[in-house]
């Protein structure tokens, strides 16, 4: 008699431990009381600590140099669409040059399109043959490239992954970007997310080591659509619990998700007209944007923001506390455009100078401003002056005694008053060739 009890609770223990694990992999809500593992959250940080990346739109839409919309902006058939990877042969790609490039921006990680809305895998799938290997002339896997030499390099390496899907059949029903492209009027779902969908990603997550995470995109096409998203969510953490998982749905961030991502605006701005004004205090931030105006390789954009315009949007992204997501497209022939080129080297060369006043930094005390943003880092605060030609810059009231106040760029004081009303910097005048003058504030803690 005296055994039943202790045998009853343990047999209970037994099964509630089964169905825990029978039930947690893919339990629709098993990421809606996400707890992200120590691993992730050291990930989150590591992040936040890059702060500058580089996107990369490159797919076999490169080769009409007509952006990564080509297929639906000239509503093309699948039929139609399927001709292209035919000549797509990218001979001039070279990982190496890649990661070279993004290092030599002062870039820390890599976002690149593991497939875009055309469903074209730019690597080596067995779940479809609708991938670069199986219906290029050039029949590698480029990001199995990307991948060794990123971990060579010591860059993160992200893949961006289309949930929204023009080529596949079982992207059914379609989305608000549907046109008619030849798809029967039928298709399976779950088959779609749960097989296609999970089943890419589990190549993703299992073939090219360890990566920083997925970055997902589309979602806003199905918005009431079922995506699965606890599921999809709880296999990556499970392949490979580092991985940040990145979503670019424009909404406030679900259980499961690791940074909060806005496009082409900063945090909290919805110039753009789709991004959420909601800022999360709690997640890692980025913001992602072009260096001219187009994602993908787009014959006809010459509209390149200056190396002036970058740094500045580097140092307004920073200071919002965010990353600044870069994008290039390269050419299909896997060549990167020189106009991109000496513009990423001219944002590394500030970035060797200034670097100390945004890598591992924080958003600072101030909140941004017309004149600038500060950002923050142990006891030094940066203020960067970006646009002020007054002799005199008033701010208002900084937490803890300011010890000294210096130039970033020589180590030369500045004047500087702190009362309780505020702080008074008598920064140098700009000089011409300046983007932005860096103030080191040190104080005491
Ligand atoms: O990959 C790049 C773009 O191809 C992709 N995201 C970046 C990173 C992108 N596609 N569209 N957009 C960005 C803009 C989004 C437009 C939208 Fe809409 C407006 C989404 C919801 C409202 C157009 C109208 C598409 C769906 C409804």
């Amino acid at each position: 008699m005296k055994s039943t009890r202790p045998f009853n609770i343990s047999k209970a223990l037994i099964i509630l431990t089964v169905a825990l694990f029978i039930l947690l992999p893919g339990n629709a809500s098993a990421q809606t009381d996400y707890q992200p593992s120590p691993e992730n959250l050291q990930a989150r940080r590591e992040f936040q600590d890059m702060k500058f990346g580089m996107f990369i739109h490159w797919g076999a839409y490169s080769v009409l140099g007509d952006g990564e919309w080509v297929f639906h902006n000239r509503k093309l058939t699948v039929e139609e669409y399927n001709r292209l990877p035919l000549f797509f042969d990218p001979e001039k790609f070279d990982a190496h040059t890649w990661a070279s490039l993004a290092k030599a921006a002062g870039m820390k990680y890599i976002t690149i399109t593991s497939r875009h809305h055309d469903g074209f895998a730019m690597f080596d799938s067995k779940v479809s043959d609708w991938n670069i290997v199986a219906r290029t002339p050039y029949k590698k896997d480029p990001l199995k490239m990307l991948a060794d030499e990123c971990h060579r390099q010591g860059i993160k390496l992200f893949f961006y992954y289309s949930q929204l899907d023009w080529h596949n059949p079982d992207y059914y029903p379609r989305g608000a970007t549907n046109w008619p492209n030849g798809r029967p009027d039928h298709g399976d779902w779950n088959a779609y997310l749960d097989t296609y969908m999970d089943g890419q990603l589990t190549e993703l997550l299992t073939n090219y080591g360890p990566i920083g995470g997925i970055w997902f995109d589309g979602m806003w096409d199905k918005p009431d659509a079922d995506w699965h998203l606890a599921k999809t969510y709880a296999l990556i953490h499970q392949l490979q619990p580092a991985a940040l998982i990145i979503p670019n749905h424009h909404q406030t961030p679900r259980p499961g998700e690791d940074v909060q991502t806005f496009e082409r605006d900063l945090p909290g701005q919805n110039t753009a007209g789709f991004n959420t004004k909601y800022v999360s205090a709690r997640l890692p931030l980025e913001s992602c944007d072009t260096l001219n105006d187009n994602w993908g390789f787009n014959i006809g954009d010459s509209n390149y923001k200056s190396p002036a315009e970058l740094v500045r949007r580097l140092v307004r992204t920073a200071g919002a506390n965010s990353n600044l997501l870069l994008n290039i497209g390269p050419y299909p022939n896997g060549e990167i455009d020189p106009e991109f080129v000496t513009r990423l080297h001219a944002v590394g060369d500030w970035l060797s100078k200034y670097g100390d006043s945004i890598y591992g930094t924080r958003g600072g005390p101030l909140a941004p401003a017309n004149w600038g943003v500060t950002t923050q880092k142990e006891n030094k605060i940066y203020i960067h002056v970006l646009d002020w030609n007054a002799p005199l810059l008033a701010l208002p009231p900084i937490e803890g005694k300011i010890m000294s106040a210096q130039l970033l760029i020589d180590g030369s004081k500045i004047d500087v008053t702190q009362t309780i009303d505020g702080v008074v910097l008598k920064p140098p005048a700009p000089k011409a060739e300046e983007v932005d003058r860096v103030v080191v504030l040190t104080v005491a803690k």
